[in-house]
């Protein structure tokens, strides 16, 4: 039996919205952040060494890291998915999705994290001349590093998508779970105005009957 290890408001979304459309049987944990850390329960741990979410789990194996368990899931579990998922995609196709694969985890997730993290020190800085030094520090950080970092990558995928449904070819793949995640967040963060194409491909991932499905079995999930 499969089992995905969920984590409120995290990358799990990607696995839980592709089981959905697979429509195979498969067991939902659930763990919560903790509320003051944001952090994983240290239960997770007790599934795979790292503590992080996804993870799947399907008899004896254990796989960890949202885009080998979408390669997982799509090789050996994709007999009844929908008919619009491309199941057997060429190699053409392979490789592009195995570059968004990569690409949403190796590049385009660390500068948003990044930024992430520094803000929740910026909001924690005090006192008022603590905070002062702490903004001035991140302003710089941002400025130099992660904030052009973010925009040209943000351009980028928004270029990609001008005029694509979906990542790759015309079918839903892969790359779409795997994508799909930081995108909801992009757009839950920055508004629905700025990234036209990034808003038009996120909601047409929430109008899927799978995503539907999958929002209903999840706890209360804040990027949709
Ligand atoms: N590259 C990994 C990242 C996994 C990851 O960092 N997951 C986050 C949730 S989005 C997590 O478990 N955070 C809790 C923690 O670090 O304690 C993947 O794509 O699966």
């Amino acid at each position: 039996m499969l089992v995905l290890h969920y984590l409120n408001n995290s990358r799990s979304q990607r696995i839980l919205w592709l089981l959905e459309e697979l429509n195979v049987p498969y067991e939902l944990k659930v763990y919560q952040r903790d509320p003051k850390t944001n952090l994983a329960p240290s239960q997770l741990k007790l599934v795979h060494p790292l503590g992080k979410s996804p993870v799947l789990t399907d008899g004896d194996a254990t796989i960890a890291e949202s885009g080998n368990i979408i390669d997982y899931l799509l090789q050996r579990y994709s007999n009844n998915a929908s008919d619009d998922v491309n199941t057997h995609p060429s190699d053409k196709e392979k490789q592009e999705h195995s570059f968004w694969l990569h690409y949403s985890e190796g590049s385009f997730m660390p500068p948003l994290v990044a930024k992430m993290v520094l803000d929740k020190g910026r909001a924690k800085a005090s006192p008022f001349f603590v905070k002062f030094i702490v903004n001035k520090f991140v302003d710089a950080v941002m400025d130099a590093y992660f904030g052009p970092n973010i925009a040209a990558n943000l351009e980028y995928v928004e270029r990609h998508l001008i005029d694509r449904q979906w990542f790759v070819g015309d079918a839903l793949g892969a790359a779409d779970f795997q994508m799909s995640f930081p995108l909801e967040a992009v757009v839950a963060r920055q508004g629905r105005d700025r990234f036209p194409a990034i808003t038009a491909f996120v909601d047409r991932v929430h109008q899927r009957p799978a995503y539907k499905a999958a929002l209903k079995k999840a706890p209360k999930y804040d990027y949709a």
